[in-house]
C-alpha cells in the first residue's frame, strides 16, 4: 500500500509547489515517515518492500536535485542495517532516521549561514540567483551580525524564484535590487561576491544549479569577483564517483511561452546548468568551507552510508 501523502508529495514536488533542493528532501522524508506510520505490513520483508516502493515513487518526482535520492536513501539505509530487529523496533529506528534527517538538514542551513557569513565583509554587494535557502542563510546571517550589505538578485526565468528571494530579503530589511537575468554581466562590476545554492555537486566539484548559474560564474570570473556556492553535504552526488552524470531536468515548454502562440517553433526549457569547478572559489557546507576540488572527500566522509545497496 502506498500512503496518500507519498502520492501527494510526489505531485507537489513535480509541480514545484514544493521546491528548493533542501525543502524537496525534507518533504520526501516527511512523506516516507507517513508511509512508515500508516504501514500495515505484517513482516519485516513486506515492510522494507513497501518503504522501498514509496521511496522509488518519491525519487521519480524530479531528476536533478540529488538531495532527494540522498534523503530517502538515508532512511532506507537505516532500515537495511536494522533489518534483523523485529518489525516494531525496526519502524522505530526508521522513524528516528526520518526525524534525524529533518533535524540535521535544518541545522545544516543554520550552520552554513554561520560559516558563510565569516566570508562576507561589511559593505559587500552580493549577487544571488534563484531562491536558495542555503545561500540566503549566509546573506541573512551576515546582515544580522550588523554587516552593511546590498544584494542584487536575478528574477530567474522562467519560474521567477527571484521574486521569492527579493521578498524574503526585503522583509528582513536588506537593501535588495531585482534585475532581469540578462543584466547579470552589466551589474557584475558593482558586485563583490556571488553566492548561489546547489541542486547537486559532482565528485569533481562541478555544481548543478538553476539555469543561468554558469552564466553568473562566467561573468564573475571575467570581473574577478568571488563565486561561492552554499550547499549541505547531502547535495553531493555519490553516483558521480562512479562516472554517472547528473541528469539535467527539462521542464514543460509552456513554462517559457505558450506553444499555441508559437506554432512551428521549438521551445526548450532546461531547469539547470553545470558550473565547472574552475569557476568556483569555495563551497560552503555545514562541515566547513572547501574548494570545489575537495568534493570527493565530502562524498567519502559524509556520504559513506550512500553505498547502502551494496549491504
Ligand atoms: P536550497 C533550487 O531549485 C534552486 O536551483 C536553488 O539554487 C537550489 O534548489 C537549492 O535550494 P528549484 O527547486 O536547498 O527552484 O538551498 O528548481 O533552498
Amino acid at each position: 500500500m502506498v500512503a496518500n501523502m507519498v502520492i501527494e508529495t510526489t505531485k507537489k514536488i513535480r509541480d514545484m509547489e514544493i521546491r528548493g533542493a533542501g525543502k524537496i528532501a525534507r518533504a520526501a522524508v516527511e512523506a516516507l515517515k507517513n508511509q512508515i506510520m500508516v504501514s500495515r505490513a505484517k513482516s519485516v520483508n513486506d515492510f522494507i518492500k513497501e518503504v522501498e516502493n514509496a521511496a522509488n515513487i518519491l525519487k521519480s518526482a524530479r531528476p536533478t536535485a540529488v538531495s532527494l535520492p540522498n534523503a530517502v536513501n538515508y532512511v532506507l539505509y537505516n532500515i537495511k542495517i536494522n533489518k534483523n530487529l523485529d518489525l516494531d523496533e525496526l519502524k522505530k529506528k526508521a522513524l528516528e532516521a526520518c526525524d534525524n534527517f529533518i533535524k540535521n538538514s535544518l541545522e545544516a542551513v543554520r550552520k552554513i549561514g554561520e560559516i558563510g557569513a565569516r566570508r562576507i565583509s561589511d559593505g559587500d554587494t552580493i549577487m544571488t540567483h534563484c531562491n536558495s535557502k542555503a545561500a540566503l542563510s549566509v546573506i541573512k546571517t551576515a546582515f544580522r551580525q550588523g554587516k552593511d550589505i546590498k544584494v542584487i538578485a536575478t528574477e530567474s526565468r522562467p519560474r521567477y524564484q527571484g521574486h521569492l528571494t527579493v521578498k524574503e530579503l526585503s522583509d528582513e530589511g536588506i537593501d535588495v535590487t531585482l534585475i532581469v537575468d540578462s543584466a547579470v554581466r552589466l551589474f557584475m562590476k558593482k558586485v563583490d561576491k556571488v553566492i548561489v545554492g546547489a541542486d547537486s555537486i559532482a565528485a569533481n566539484g562541478a555544481v548543478v544549479n538553476k539555469i543561468g548559474t554558469s552564466m553568473l560564474a562566467l561573468a564573475a570570473n571575467e570581473a574577478r569577483v568571488l563565486f561561492f556556492v552554499a550547499a549541505e553535504t547531502y547535495k553531493f552526488s555519490p553516483q558521480t564517483l562512479l562516472g554517472e552524470l547528473i541528469e539535467i531536468e527539462e521542464r514543460d515548454a509552456s513554462e517559457v511561452a505558450d506553444p499555441e502562440k508559437f506554432k512551428g517553433v521549438k521551445i526548450r526549457n532546461p531547469a539547470f546548468d553545470v558550473t565547472p569547478p574552475e569557476y568556483i572559489d569555495l563551497i560552503i557546507t555545514e562541515k566547513g568551507v572547501i574548494p570545489p576540488q575537495a568534493a570527493f572527500f565530502v562524498i567519502r566522509e559524509e556520504l559513506k552510508w550512500s553505498l547502502w545497496n551494496s549491504i
